[in-house]
C-alpha cells in the first residue's frame, strides 16, 4: 500500500505541475485530494494495515496530503494570475473605461419649495416659528374664535387622539396663538414669523386633496398694521416667487380667525391670464387664505387690539408645487415612489 501511496503521489504530482486551467485543476482535486480523492481514500484505509505498519504509512500519508494541498493551492494562484493577465492582455477589462456613477438623492419637491419659501419670506424679514403637530381642541379651534358649532369642529375634519381635548392639528393656524404669546411678551412685542409644518385632515383623499399636507402660516402683528400692508406683502412675495410681472388679486372670503378675511390669487403663469385647463379658465390661481387678524384671536394671544393689530396667511406648498411642475395628482407627494421623485 505503501508503494501505491507513493506512485499515486508521483502521479498526481506530475498532473498538477502540467495543469493551467481552473476546471481541470477543479478536476484534479476531486480525482485526489477531494472527499473521495484517491490519496483521502488512502489514508482513510491505514486501518486496515497489519499495527506495525501503521504508524509510518500514517505518517507518510498525512505528509503527502500536506504536499498536494500547499502544491494544489500554490497551482490555484498561478492560475489565477495568469487568467487574469490573459484577460488585462485580451482587453477584456478596459481600465480606460469611466466608472460607474453612484445615484445621488434629492430633495423631496416640498421640501424644495420650502427652502424658496424661507428663502423668500426671510428676505423680506421673517423668522421660522416652529409649532407643535399634536395640538389641543382649544388652540386649534376655541382661541381661533370658531364656534361651538363649526363644521370644522366635526369628525370627518379633525383626528381626535385617545385623550380628550388633545388632536392633531387640522392647519398652522394654532401657531399663530403660540407664536403671539411666546414672542410676544405678554402683548409688548411685535411679531413676524412663518410657521411651517404637516397639517392632518380626516378628508376624502383625492387628486387635489391629501389626509396630511404642508402649511405655511404667516403672522404679522405691531402697531399700526394695515390691510394695505397685507396687500403689499402679498404683492411683493408674488413678485418674488413667480416673477417681477406677478398680479395679485384679492376676494373676500370667511375665515372665523381674521376680519376681513380673503382668498389670495395670483394671474396665471401658465396663460398669462388668458385661461387655461390649470386655472379652470378662469385666469387666476389661489395661492393662500389671509386677512386681517380678529380683534379676539389678538386678545387671546395677549394683545390689546385697541394698540395692536397685525394680518395672517396660511398657504399650501404642495398644491404651489403642484402648479409650478404641473403634477396631476398630491397623491404622488407621500406615495415614495422614486420614479416620481427622482424626477425633481
Ligand atoms: C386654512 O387652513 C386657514 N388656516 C388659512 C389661513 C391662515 C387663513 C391665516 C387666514 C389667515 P384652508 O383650509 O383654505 O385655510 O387651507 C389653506 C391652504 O392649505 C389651501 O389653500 C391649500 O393650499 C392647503 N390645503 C388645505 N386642505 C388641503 C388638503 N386636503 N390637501 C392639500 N392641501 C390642502
Amino acid at each position: 500500500m505503501l508503494q501505491q501511496l507513493e506512485s499515486t503521489y508521483q502521479q498526481a504530482a506530475a498532473e498538477l505541475d502540467a495543469l493551467t486551467d481552473a476546471a481541470a485543476l477543479h478536476d484534479w482535486e476531486s480525482r485526489y485530494i477531494g472527499k473521495k480523492g484517491a490519496v483521502t481514500l488512502l489514508l482513510r484505509s491505514t486501518g486496515q494495515l497489519p499495527k506495525e505498519d501503521r504508524a509510518a504509512f500514517g505518517q507518510r500519508a498525512n505528509a503527502i496530503k500536506e504536499l498536494l494541498d500547499t502544491a494544489y493551492a500554490e497551482r490555484e494562484k498561478l492560475i489565477q494570475e495568469q487568467a487574469l493577465a490573459r484577460d488585462l492582455e485580451e482587453g477584456q477589462i478596459d481600465i480606460t473605461l469611466p466608472g460607474r456613477a453612484h445615484p445621488t438623492g434629492g430633495l423631496h419637491p416640498s421640501t424644495q419649495t420650502f427652502r424658496e419659501l424661507y428663502r423668500i419670506w426671510g428676505d423680506m424679514g421673517f423668522q421660522v416659528y416652529r409649532s407643535r403637530d399634536v395640538e389641543t381642541d382649544e388652540m386649534n379651534f376655541t382661541l381661533l374664535n370658531f364656534p361651538e358649532h363649526h363644521p370644522a369642529r366635526d369628525m370627518q375634519d379633525t383626528f381626535f387622539t385617545k385623550t380628550e381635548g388633545v388632536i392633531l392639528r387640522t392647519h398652522t393656524s394654532p401657531g399663530q396663538i403660540r407664536s403671539m404669546r411666546e414672542l410676544g411678551a405678554d402683548g409688548a412685542q411685535p411679531v413676524r414669523v412663518i410657521l411651517p409644518g404637516m397639517c392632518y385632515r380626516n378628508e376624502q383623499v383625492t387628486a387635489r386633496s391629501e389626509m396630511q399636507f404642508h402649511q405655511l402660516e404667516g403672522v404679522v402683528v405691531g402697531k399700526n398694521i394695515r390691510m394695505s400692508d397685507l396687500k403689499g406683502t402679498f404683492v411683493e412675495f408674488a413678485r418674488r416667487m413667480f416673477g417681477q410681472e406677478a398680479k395679485v388679486r384679492f376676494r373676500a372670503s370667511y375665515f372665523p380667525f381674521t376680519e376681513p378675511s380673503m382668498e389670495v390669487d395670483v394671474e396665471c403663469f401658465l396663460c398669462g391670464g388668458q385661461g387655461c385647463r390649470m386655472c379652470k379658465y378662469s385666469g387666476w390661481l389661489e395661492i393662500a387664505g389671509a386677512g386681517m387678524i380678529h380683534p379676539t384671536v389678538l386678545r387671546n394671544g395677549g394683545y390689546d387690539p385697541a394698540v395692536w393689530s397685525g394680518f395672517a396667511f396660511g398657504m399650501g406648498p404642495e398644491r404651489q408645487t403642484i402648479l409650478k411642475h404641473r403634477i396631476d395628482d398630491i397623491r404622488y407627494f407621500w406615495g415614495n415612489d422614486l420614479r416620481f421623485l427622482e424626477q425633481f
